[in-house]
């Protein structure tokens, strides 16, 4: 054989390795609607988002924390179409293998092509549908199968009925019947899978979501400008049918609550600030609103909770585990609402009921709850696993909000400085600014007090005396007397910490 004609023949199998390939993809595109079509009609979670629910609080932190830092906002996304890219291409190489196996023997190839089709029906997707939360985990195995299945079957029938098809037709007939049935098959399943895309898009959660208007903010936050963290791709969008929330685990007398049953019980109402524990020095994952509700110690209460206790364990419908100290649990501060600033609580925090925690990050103020559990344990929630801090007190905070990028600042001319101060439940009692970069302070004002889980706003003055650039520092003292810290440190595992400053030009008057 010369060279040329080896050449050539790499050149025709490369060729056709490629075919097999986009084979598999296709073939996948099948599953996909599948897949989606038990998201949408029984809840079944897609396996990316499985893989991203599972995934991510596994990344080892210093991972995690590198990619928040590379992508910022676009980690989630971009992890997610990673994981659509890795089923892809998996389904890609079983139909290259499907294809590579075609010229071999028969027992050995049957072998091989199920060993292939196995790696991913037996393994990959029930495994990842074995996590499904809630109640359609039962069915979210033998679903995942199905999928499998379905994969294959979009893999290997064409070939099988286009050979029987040979037998029997003529080719430019059979030609024809292939393409119509393609591209029937195509229409019919972007009719099919285009309303659940629909439905996921609109309640996918990639970043953090809040509008911001800019200037000083508001007191209480607007529900649709409060910022809103999920570790979910798409967030849960209704309450399921008979919803109830259930106590239970070391208690005498565990019960059920329907919604209606809840808002019979003694109401609470509270303003309180709600801080991720990813917020950044100066950033804006946080947010301050009315909630009403129902104290939680009032429903452990009635459920006897057993001496032996450690931890209030909370499961949400998303999956979402997290706990508190039984002792923290009692605190009359700590409220499960299903009302937010006046309406019932929307989805995207929530609904139907929502824990409220003061002093401690937004992370262990669960959403979705569905059950409320005594356990004996120290419990771990979901992100502890990855090193984030169990206990989760609100460091002392405060922002600069104005002036905001689009002030114009000159010499002698007043301007507007202030912000929010934030202590968790120990309040703020004084917040300072400088203008110097933090080698000389000022006292600002303090607006009155809103609620004692709540942030205050401050403001003050300036009249700059000297054009250039100015550095504006902030800092608050709690209500303990203590100063907050000057450290900067990072979002992990405890919080940020640190000074907000902003670098501002003054111009000539
Ligand atoms: N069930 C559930 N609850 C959750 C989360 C979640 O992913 N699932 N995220 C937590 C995090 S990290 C934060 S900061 C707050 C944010 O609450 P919000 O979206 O109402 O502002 O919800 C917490 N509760
Ligand atoms: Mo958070």
């Amino acid at each position: 054989m010369t060279q040329q004609a080896a050449v050539e023949r790499r050149r025709l199998r490369d060729r056709g390795r490629g075919a097999a390939f986009r084979r598999g993809l296709a073939s996948a595109w099948w599953m996909i609607v599948f897949l989606l079509l038990g998201r949408q009609y029984l809840e079944i979670l897609t396996p990316v988002e499985l893989t991203v629910d599972r995934l991510v609080p596994r990344l080892p932190m210093g991972l995690f924390e590198r990619g928040i830092e590379v992508f910022g906002g676009y980690a989630k996304p971009l992890f997610s179409a990673g994981a659509v890219a890795v089923l892809l291409g998996l389904c890609g190489l079983v139909g290259v293998a499907r294809a590579e196996l075609r010229g071999r023997e028969g027992a050995a190839r049957v072998a091989a092509l199920l060993g292939a089709l196995g790696l991913v029906a037996l393994f990959l997707l029930p495994a990842l549908a074995w996590s499904q939360p809630g109640g359609a985990r039962s069915l979210a195995v033998p679903f995942h199968l199905a999928a499998c299945g379905v994969f294959a079957a979009a893999l290997l029938l064409p070939e099988l009925l286009s050979r029987r098809m040979r037998a029997a037709q003529d080719p430019d007939r059979r030609e024809l019947i292939g393409r119509a049935a393609r591209t029937g098959g195509l229409l019919l399943l972007a009719a099919a899978a285009a309303p659940t895309l629909l439905r996921l898009f609109n309640r996918l959660t990639l970043t953090a979501v809040r509008s911001d208007p800019g200037g000083m903010p508001a007191p209480i936050t607007s529900t649709s400008e409060f910022y809103a963290v999920s570790k979910n791709l798409v967030d849960p969008d209704s309450v399921p049918q008979g919803w109830k929330l259930t106590l239970a685990g070391l208690v005498d007398e565990p019960y059920q609550l329907s919604l209606d049953d809840l808002r019979k019980l003694p109401v609470v109402e509270q303003t309180q600030t709600l801080v991720c524990i990813s917020n950044e020095v100066g950033g804006n994952l946080i947010g301050n609103a009315e909630w009403k509700g129902v104290r939680l110690r009032d429903l452990l209460e009635r459920a006897k909770v057993r001496p032996g206790t450690v931890d209030i364990k909370l499961r949400c419908a998303d999956g979402y585990t997290e706990s508190i100290p039984l002792a923290k649990a009692m605190d009359p501060g700590v409220v499960l609402a299903y009302e937010m600033n006046g309406a019932p609580l929307n989805a995207k925090h929530g609904a139907p009921a929502r824990l409220l925690v003061p002093d401690i990050f937004g992370m262990k103020n669960a959403k979705w709850i569905g059950r409320i559990e005594a356990v004996g344990e120290d419990y771990k929630g979901y992100w502890q696993g990855q090193g984030w801090s169990d206990v989760a007190t609100i460091q002392t905070m405060s922002q600069l909000r104005v002036p905001d990028k689009g002030t114009a600042i000159s010499v002698g001319r007043p301007v507007q400085v202030g912000g929010v101060a934030f202590a968790g439940a120990r309040g703020v009692t004084r917040v300072e600014w400088s203008v110097d970069g933090g080698s000389t302070w000022r006292e600002a004002r303090l607006r009155e007090e809103i609620a004692p889980y709540s942030w205050r706003l401050w403001e003050a003055e300036w009249t700059p005396e000297r054009a250039g650039d100015a550095e504006l520092v902030v800092r608050a003292t709690d209500g303990a007397g203590d100063l907050q810290t000057a450290d900067e440190r990072d979002t992990l595992p405890d919080g940020a910490t640190g000074y907000h400053s902003i670098r501002v030009r003054v111009d000539e008057s």
